[in-house]
């Protein structure tokens, strides 16, 4: 199945209060998502993964334990991850719906110290990649943080919230300050609604 770029689920300029610039927005989804679609659907093209959906593609062209990964998997699931991605953000401030929120309080003691778990493990990322709050197959949540790509589909995990900490991301707002960045993210951009969805 052909990528397909798709519009943010608000204006470019939506974000800007929460501390996501419209500018990071235009280089972000227009060129770099953008990049990974036309990229991926190049390379899908005249192959057995172009009759695949994308999560099939991800999961079928990851390969286990591989640092460097196929162009195929890397396209898909940056795709795959930044579609998730742009979901998981919002201009209105949401509550936590309460079943997402008792999900936290017991898998983390308290949201306070999921916020802090969350943003830990995104700094901590060494190089490119996401931090993730999943599900697991026993249904218990956990964070983990994955390199370049990967995601929670390649370990058979739902991917409740995802943040991007490659430099791209957080650089012509934040420069280089990460921490910053996450901090912003976890207090002023997270769609919880969304998150709560994806229970
Ligand atoms: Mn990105």
């Amino acid at each position: 199945m052909a990528f397909e770029l798709k519009d943010l689920p608000y204006s470019h300029d939506a974000l800007e209060s929460n501390g996501m610039s419209k500018e990071t927005l235009e280089f972000h989804h227009d060129l770099h998502h953008k990049a990974y679609v036309d990229n991926g659907n190049k390379l899908i093209a005249g192959t057995e993964f172009e009759s695949m959906t994308l999560e099939e593609i991800i999961v079928k062209s990851f390969v286990k334990g591989e640092v460097a990964q196929s162009g195929i998997f890397n396209n898909a699931s940056q795709h795959w991850n930044h579609l998730q991605f742009w979901e998981m953000m919002s201009p209105e401030k949401h509550n936590i719906p309460s079943e997402l929120s008792s999900e936290i309080n017991e898998n983390f003691g308290s949201l306070d110290k999921f916020k802090e778990e969350f943003c830990a493990a995104g700094v901590g990322q060494f190089g490119s990649g996401w931090v993730w709050l999943v599900k697991n197959q026993d249904s218990s949540l956990s964070i983990t943080k994955t390199e370049n790509g990967v995601n929670p589909l390649c370990y058979n995990q739902t991917a409740l919230l995802g943040c991007d900490v490659w430099e791209h991301s957080y650089y012509i707002d934040f420069r280089n300050k990460r921490p910053v960045y996450l901090s912003n993210f976890i207090e002023n951009l997270v769609n919880w609604e969304n998150v709560a969805s994806r229970l």
